[in-house]
């Protein structure tokens, strides 16, 4: 027999988080649990203001109809979904057919906001793995991400050369978030050494217009990497180009597991690089995150350093993570089956 429950969580986020300008003082999102004879598996569906093209009102409303769909032992239209919906269904039931790989190495690429100690102490905290005893700046594969264009083209110009200087073996990835227009691009990168331009992964979604991203970076010679076009464009050609490097994969913001394996498959036939990102999912959506990358993208370290801008942590810990721990059961649940 199949049995579910869902739960709504809302959660106190860090003051001053600005998503797209709008101020962020809560998290909201759904729990789903699905049970079948012994087997369990969870998902969390959390759309994310200013992002997700679904309202959590129609989230929740989609998640309760495919969930009853599931119990009844019918087949849900997870094309259908509103992506955040499609994900976390899709999670629980790997999670409950014993899909889902559990081991994970818990690895992120630290976001840094411009202090080199800070990065430094981040890097040999977060890393893990056998270098885990402290900062290590000889490590090879030392990589952190920095947002850039929110201030003045020379002011990331100087915050990039500082870390990079610092810090021998690191290299950046950056992301605009389509703050700069051509010039300030090209202005920015002309302005970097060559030897430090080597050092950049990659520059995540430079201008406003993606058209412009691509002629610009193909004539710098800039690996590019698309995050928002790969969701909003249907231009194959842009979203395939040679020039783009990456792409990052928000599953929340994607849709079903399927899907996403679907993406980094694609990804890879390309020659590109595949990294699975959060979108500020809480510690039960970002543990699962990581094991899907550790199965789907075993050599990129995800982008998974967003647990910081929670006050707690939900049923799940991320090792190392001082938040205090809740259990899932504080949580108001909306929504059970009728037996
Ligand atoms: O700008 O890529 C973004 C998280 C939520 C919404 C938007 C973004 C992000 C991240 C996730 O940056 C962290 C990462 O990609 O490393
Ligand atoms: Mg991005």
């Amino acid at each position: 027999m199949r049995q579910a429950r869902i739960y709504q969580y809302t959660l106190p986020v860090t003051a001053g988080l600005f998503l797209r300008d709008q101020r962020l003082t809560q998290r909201e999102g759904l729990v789903v649990e699905l049970s079948e004879g012994a087997q369990r598996g969870w998902g969390e569906i959390a759309p994310l203001p200013g992002f997700s093209q679904e309202t959590f009102a129609e989230a929740r409303h989609a998640l309760i109809a495919a969930t009853a769909v599931w119990c009844d032992h019918r087949n849900i239209a997870m094309p259908q979904l509103p992506p955040s919906v499609a994900w976390g269904l899709s999670i629980a039931q790997a999670e409950l057919e014993q899909r889902l790989p559990t081991p994970s190495s818990f690895q992120t690429v630290p976001v840094c906001t411009g202090d080199p100690d800070a990065l430094f102490a981040a890097l040999g905290h977060v890393s893990g793995g056998p270098h885990s005893g402290g900062p290590h700046s000889d490590d090879p594969s030392d990589e952190a991400k920095v947002k850039v264009g929110e201030y003045e083209v020379a002011r990331d110009r100087l915050m990039v050369t500082t870390l990079l200087d610092a810090i021998p073996h690191l290299r950046l990835r950056l992301d605009a978030n389509r703050r700069w227009r051509p010039e300030q691009f090209a202005a920015f990168w002309c302005g970097l050494s060559q030897a430090h331009q080597a050092r950049i992964s990659w520059i995540e979604e430079p201008c406003r217009d993606p058209y412009q991203s691509l002629a610009q970076a193909e004539a710098l010679g800039v690996p590019l990497a698309w995050d928002e076009t790969l969701r909003d464009s249907d231009d194959t050609g842009l979203k395939e180009s040679d020039h783009v490097r990456t792409w990052v994969i928000k599953p929340t913001m994607m849709g079903d597991f399927a899907q996403v394996n679907q993406s980094v498959t694609r990804a890879h036939a390309l020659g590109k690089i595949a990294v699975i990102s959060s979108s500020l999912e809480t510690s039960l959506g970002l543990t699962q995150l990581s094991r899907v990358a550790s199965s789907l993208t075993p050599n990129v370290v995800p982008g998974l350093d967003t647990l910081g801008v929670f006050e707690q942590q939900l049923d799940r810990t991320w090792p190392g993570a001082n938040q205090p721990l809740i259990p899932l059961d504080d949580q108001p649940l909306i929504w059970v089956n009728t037996l």
